[in-house]
Order: C-alpha cells, then structure tokens, then sequence
C-alpha cells in the first residue's frame, strides 16, 4: 500500500468509509480519557473495576455516583472539530460509519447519522427488573441517589461493562462495517478493549487502508499503513478541508 497518495485523494475516491473512535475522540470536547493522565481514575478506583456487573452488585450506589460525576460533567460538553469533520466527510463520501466505544453521544449531537456504539450510550437507563430504558434518570444520578423504575426497581446505566456482552448485531454491525471500508480511521483509542480493538485487524486484512489519529502509540499502531501523531480535533477538520477542496477542483472540471 503505498502511503505517497494523498489521504484526501484515498477519500474522494472511497466507497466506504469507516472510523473506530475511543475516548480520545472527545477528549477535546473536555471529557477525560479513561486510561491516559492522571484522570484516568475515580476516587483511585479504575474504571475496570467500576464499569462491571460485580461493582454494581456490590455497590450500586458507588458506581451511580461514579455516573452522575461523568453526567454532570457531559452536560458541559460539546461535540468538538473532530466529531463535526466527521459530518464533514461523511457529506463527501457514498458512505461513512461511525463504530464508537464511547457512551458520550457526542457523534450524534454532532449530526452523524450511521453510529454503531459498541458500548451503549450513558444518558439512557434501564431498568434491572422490567428492562425499560429511561433517559429522565439523569438529574437524580447527579443529585447522588439510585434512579428507580416506575416498577421501582434500580435503574442501571444503559452501558456495556466489561464482561458483558454488546448489544445483539453491534459487533456484527460493526465488522462488516470494517471489512468493508477502503478507508479505516482508528481515531483516538488505545485499542486495549476487546472486542472493540479486533476490528483493527478485520479492517486491514481486508484490505483497507489504515489511519491511526492518535498523539501516542497504540496497540493497534503495528497494524497502520499511515500513523499521523496529532489530535483529532486537529487532524480529522484538515483532512475535511482538504477533501472539500479536492472535490471543489474536480467539480470545477
Ligand atoms: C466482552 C462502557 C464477551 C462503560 C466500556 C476477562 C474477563 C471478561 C472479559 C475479558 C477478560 N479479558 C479481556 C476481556 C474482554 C474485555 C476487555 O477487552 N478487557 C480489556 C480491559 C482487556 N472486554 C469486555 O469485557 C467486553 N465484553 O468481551 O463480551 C465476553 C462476555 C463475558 C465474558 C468474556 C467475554 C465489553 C467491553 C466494554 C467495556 N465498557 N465502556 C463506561 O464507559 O462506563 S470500555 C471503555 O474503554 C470505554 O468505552 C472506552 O471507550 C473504552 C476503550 O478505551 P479507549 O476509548 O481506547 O480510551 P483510552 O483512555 O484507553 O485511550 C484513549 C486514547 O486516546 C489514548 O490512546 C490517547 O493517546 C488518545 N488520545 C488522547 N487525546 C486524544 C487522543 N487521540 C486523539 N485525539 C486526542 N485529542
Ligand atoms: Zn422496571
């Protein structure tokens, strides 16, 4: 694969976009990172040992504050340049998916459209007993209590915890989405959480051209035809640009 060619000019003529995006992505919208800096923890307690289905077994009202923190501090943040040169590009191409393991729902409130998230979205709830989802539990997570069900059951957060398994068809949705792509963005993640970081592999041996956006190395790094060490917010609306441009000339004949 030769890297000479323009990332603009692999773009314009791709049929199939796809980008995996992690934390990272929305670090520049001012939400932490789950595994770099010194934010990467809560209270000295990771996020592994926080996002499972024995912490909330064992402390429901713990991993609840843990949320209502991270939803206070969502309702602050905005989709950055990264997320909307994502819509940018998605206007020129025939077709870009987004695969997310984020759970902000920044892509959609940025305008993207075609979202598979992989992990579940943390602004909705369901319930543990009759399953129904909620989106009005928020401001009693942030006021630091255990949103309830009108059955009156525990709401839980209607995320994926590790060792959970994802929601039925999503990482179906999302391999075919990688194997199918001329383009594939791994855009701000460490590619450490399974089975997210596995579509790196599906994207390349299917032969798509891969683009790693991240400032540090990664684990999928080794799997890259071009690394770029810069951030999202930074790269992703230069490569817009220059894609609106190409196409400007190309239509100007
Ligand atoms: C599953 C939702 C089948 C919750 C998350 C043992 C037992 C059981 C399972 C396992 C096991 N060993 C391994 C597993 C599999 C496990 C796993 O992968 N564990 C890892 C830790 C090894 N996976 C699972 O359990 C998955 N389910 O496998 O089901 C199964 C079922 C039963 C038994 C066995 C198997 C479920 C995983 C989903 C977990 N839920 N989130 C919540 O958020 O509260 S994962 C969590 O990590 C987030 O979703 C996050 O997105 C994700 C991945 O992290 P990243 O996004 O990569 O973020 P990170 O901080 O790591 O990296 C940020 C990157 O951005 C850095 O590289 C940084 O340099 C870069 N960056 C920073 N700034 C910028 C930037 N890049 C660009 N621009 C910038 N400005
Ligand atoms: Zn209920």
């Amino acid at each position: 694969m030769t890297v000479e060619r323009s990332l603009a000019s692999r773009l314009r003529d791709a049929r199939a976009v796809t980008v995996l995006s992690g934390a990272g992505m929305s670090a520049e919208s001012g939400i932490p990172t789950f595994r770099s800096g010194v934010d990467a923890l809560w209270r000295g307690r990771r996020p592994e040992t926080l996002a499972t289905p024995n912490a909330f077994a064992h402390d429901p009202l713990l991993v609840w504050r843990w949320y209502g923190e991270r939803l206070a501090h969502l309702r602050a943040c905005r989709p950055n340049p990264g997320h909307t040169a994502l819509v940018r590009i998605a206007a020129l191409v025939p077709h870009l998916t987004i695969v997310t393991q984020n759970v902000d729902g920044l892509h959609r409130a940025a305008g993207s459209t075609r979202v598979i998230e992989l992990h579940g979205d943390i602004r909705r709830a369901r319930c543990t007993a009759c399953g129904m989802r909620r989106t009005d539990h928020v401001d009693a997570a942030i006021a630091g209590t255990i949103p309830r069900c009108v059955c009156g059951a525990m709401l839980r957060p209607d995320v994926v915890w590790f060792g959970e398994m994802l929601p039925d068809g999503a990482i179906e949705e999302a391999s075919a989405a990688a194997a199918g792509a001329d383009v594939f963005f791994v855009a701000g993640t460490s590619a450490v959480v399974y089975p997210a970081a596995g579509l790196v592999p599906i994207a390349r041996e299917a032969g798509a051209f891969v683009v790693e956006v991240n400032p540090e190395p990664t684990d999928a790094s080794s799997l890259c035809d071009l690394i770029v060490r810069t951030p999202a917010g930074v790269l992703l609306p230069q490569h817009a640009a220059e894609l609106e441009a190409l196409v400007a000339r190309d239509q100007a004949g």
